[in-house]
């Protein structure tokens, strides 16, 4: 009878809850967290499957994180509390590791192979009760475990017999904060900094709480706090206390803190009168340094370096190397266990060679020279994060150094956060491409995860998109790029597709038609941007220093290489870069069947055709229409998606909350009023360089060229 009563009462709720009439206001921001009750068809089993939470004897901060959290998620999930116990019940959720729980230990688990991050969900019966093992070999295992199990429930998976194990491909998963003290964000889009540095550590906002199981919850497990462009300050002792404030925030969620730091900090903050990293007084002064910081934060990360790149301070002030700076601070990190990741993101103003090529040549023959603490950080493209690029060549070249993938979450080149581009499809696109660096097969997904050239440590940094706007990401869909980025960097090789899927489950609904449609809607978004912006392989059109909105007609910058009429060449005669041997022979980086196909015009792939080739306007594409008219049908067909994904939308409004429908198609009204800006600004420039008119029947861009060009934007944002 009580049981009837209660199905009868969560079947009620569970109608009432998911009605659309009901849905609820949401801002955003419990993110893919947001444990609503579950769908009336799961409830039985459930009901009976979870009945309490056996922990471990002692539970140590990490494990006690877990337990929370699953008491946290049950609670929302089923509507009711599910008690923690001390004695084995049918239906208990047992969670621990061997070393904290006996009971955990009697079972004799295959830990051992998932390592020191990985998890089993296991459905077993213990004593002739059937119960759920959460096991780990760590706390941080258990937490992993925990929001497994939880996200399983969210997206209504039976649960009945399960049997997964899980671990990380790749060892390092960080975010990259690109925040500054003063709580500005360069390239942010979401407000301010979530780092209250100021009010730090005194008060820890329990946002820093949330921030920590939103990124535990997706694998995550490093944070550098600051931005690349790095104040010296953030060394000193006051700023130390405040990143080990944080760090204590984190720990029990698996999080690890590291800081960017500035090269000539023992000039700017340590008195010396040098920053030589061969000098020993040098050198001694970071020892120092990093004493100082693992006194307070014992399980401290390392350091991130932008050095000798867009001004930056770094060893070639002092006639060495990047090896031998980043050395020297590996040197002062190893005994503490520390690590260094050096940036590959160098150009200079005074090589004239072609940008693209220019991290190559310097990195490329250092391969071997870095101490066995060090990761070079690269992006996934050899220019800079644009809407898209071939992959760096330095994947697959540098087989004796480890290299960390650099992707950037946040929508500098793509939109800003008002612009719906999901990133999971370029992060796919770069991880599957084959190098073919030790032959075929050789994908940059395993240069990554370390398993091509068989590395100890391996890592994957994302530039965040995350400010204090109550939706975290400044958009609800950014939020799927920083969800994206976390799972891809646990497994580089799982699909972007299914990850849109698990996303849109969690933040929306299981229902099918809504997962499906809004999943095509997700996975075409990027392409649109592509077309809108640069089509065809085309890169760097964008306004100057906010990079908002087109600008390709700049030409008057300091240095070539920041003018976007360097990338693209368009005059009378045709448009494009030439990279092949007759021009910068960029493609000669890469290993020779791509060399190949990259070089040859037959086989070049028409979405990098203007990256390495230059080209006649006249050119017959494979389609059999001009590169004119073709580039033209790119432009359009960008704008022409986005009012498609704008209907898409529209369509599901039905399964959406009010809050989150409208701000997302306001959103997209405002992407469509840029693509249109984008496509009109772009092709009135091209029409004046080419001296080609429209195909007939294409809309004209509704302004003149002279009025795109007046454009400015004093106060965007980010910059
Ligand atoms: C560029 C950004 C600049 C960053 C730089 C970097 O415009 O703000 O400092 O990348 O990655 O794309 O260091």
């Amino acid at each position: 009878m009580n049981r009837l009563f209660h199905t009868l009462v969560a079947t009620l709720l569970a109608a009432l809850i998911g009605s659309p009439e009901c849905l609820h206001a949401e801002d955003g921001y419990k993110l893919w967290l947001r444990y609503t009750p579950v769908e009336v068809e799961h409830q039985a089993v459930l009901q009976e499957r979870v009945t309490a939470i056996l922990g471990p004897d002692t539970a140590g901060a990490g494990a006690q994180a877990a337990i929370d959290e699953l008491q946290r998620g049950l609670q929302g999930l089923l509507s009711r509390q599910v008690p923690v116990s001390r004695e084995l019940k049918a239906g208990a959720i047992v969670i621990g590791t061997p070393q904290e729980s006996p009971l955990i230990g009697t079972l004799d688990l295959p830990l051992g192979q998932l390592g020191k991050e990985g998890y089993l969900i296991k459905s077993l019966e213990i004593d002739g009760k059937a119960t759920t093992v959460i096991a780990a070999e760590s706390d941080t295992g258990l937490v992993y475990g925990a929001f497994a199990f939880l996200q399983l429930i969210q997206s209504g998976q039976p649960i009945q017999s399960l049997d997964l194990a899980e671990s990380p491909k790749v060892d390092l998963r960080l975010l990259n904060h690109w925040d500054n003290l003063d709580r500005t964000v360069e390239r942010g889009y979401a407000g301010q900094s979530i780092w209250d540095w100021w009010r730090l550590p005194d008060f820890l906002d329990p946002r820093y709480t949330d921030y920590a199981r939103a990124n535990a919850s997706v694998g995550i497990n490093g944070t550098v706090l600051n931005n690349v462009n790095a104040s010296p300050d953030v060394l000193s002792a006051r700023y130390i206390a405040k990143a080990a404030a944080l760090a204590r925030v984190f720990r029990p969620y698996g999080i690890r803190v590291y800081l960017s730091v500035r090269f000539s900090s023992p000039v700017d903050i340590g008195g010396l009168d040098s920053a030589d990293p061969l000098d020993p007084a040098v050198r001694a002064w970071w020892l120092e340094k990093a004493r100082e910081i693992y006194a307070q934060i014992p399980d401290f990360g390392g350091f991130l370096v932008k050095a000798n790149s867009e001004g930056q301070p770094g060893p070639q002030n002092f006639g060495r190397s990047h090896a031998d700076g980043a050395n020297m601070l590996a040197e002062a990190l190893r005994p503490f266990g520390g690590i260094v990741m050096w940036r590959a993101f160098v150009y200079s103003q005074d090589d004239p060679e072609d940008r693209v090529k220019q991290a190559f040549d310097e990195f490329k023959p250092l391969d071997g020279e870095f101490a066995s603490n060090v990761l070079l950080q690269v992006k996934n493209g050899p220019l800079d994060f644009q809407p898209r690029e071939p992959f760096h060549p330095l994947f697959g070249m540098m087989p004796k150094t480890p290299l960390i993938m650099e992707f950037q979450i946040t929508q500098e080149y793509l939109g800003f956060s008002t612009h719906m581009v999901y990133l999971g499809e370029l992060y796919e696109e770069v991880l599957n491409t084959d190098t073919f660096s030790r032959g075929e097969g050789s994908t940059v997904a395993r240069v990554i995860d370390g398993s091509l050239f068989g590395h100890a440590i391996s890592g994957m940094a994302g530039v965040a998109n995350i400010g204090v706007d109550r939706d975290w990401a400044g958009s609800i869909f950014g939020q799927a790029n920083w969800f994206a980025f976390g799972r891809l960097a646990w497994d580089p090789e799982r699909s972007a597709g299914a990850i849109a899927d698990e996303w849109l489950r969690l933040t929306f609904s299981n229902d099918p038609q809504f997962v499906e449609t809004a999943r095509k809607l997700m996975m075409r978004s990027r392409e649109a941007a592509v077309d809108y912006m640069t089509p065809l392989g085309l890169a760097h059109l964008m306004g100057t220093g906010h990079h908002y909105g087109p600008a390709p007609w700049v030409s008057d910058l300091s240095r070539p290489e920041w003018n976007p009429v360097y990338y693209h060449n368009a005059n009378r005669e045709g448009i494009g870069f030439d990279r092949t041997g007759q021009g910068s022979n960029a493609v000669a980086q890469y290993a020779a069947p791509l060399k190949n196909l990259f070089s040859s015009l037959d086989t070049v792939p028409d979405v990098y055709l203007l990256w390495f080739h230059r080209v006649p306007w006249n050119y017959v594409m494979r389609s059999g229409d001009t590169l004119w008219q073709e580039l033209v049908e790119h432009y359009d067909n960008g704008v022409a998606e986005v009012m498609a994904m704008q209907s898409i939308w529209a369509s599901l409004k039905p399964f959406v909350d009010q809050e989150r429908f409208d701000k997302t198609a306001r959103f997209l009204a405002i992407q469509l009023r840029e693509a249109t800006w984008w496509r009109d600004a772009c092709l009135a420039y091209f029409i004046r360089q080419s001296g080609l008119e429209l195909p007939p029947g294409v809309r004209p861009p509704a302004e003149t060229l002279e009025y795109y060009r007046s454009l400015e934007f004093p106060h965007a944002p980010g910059n």
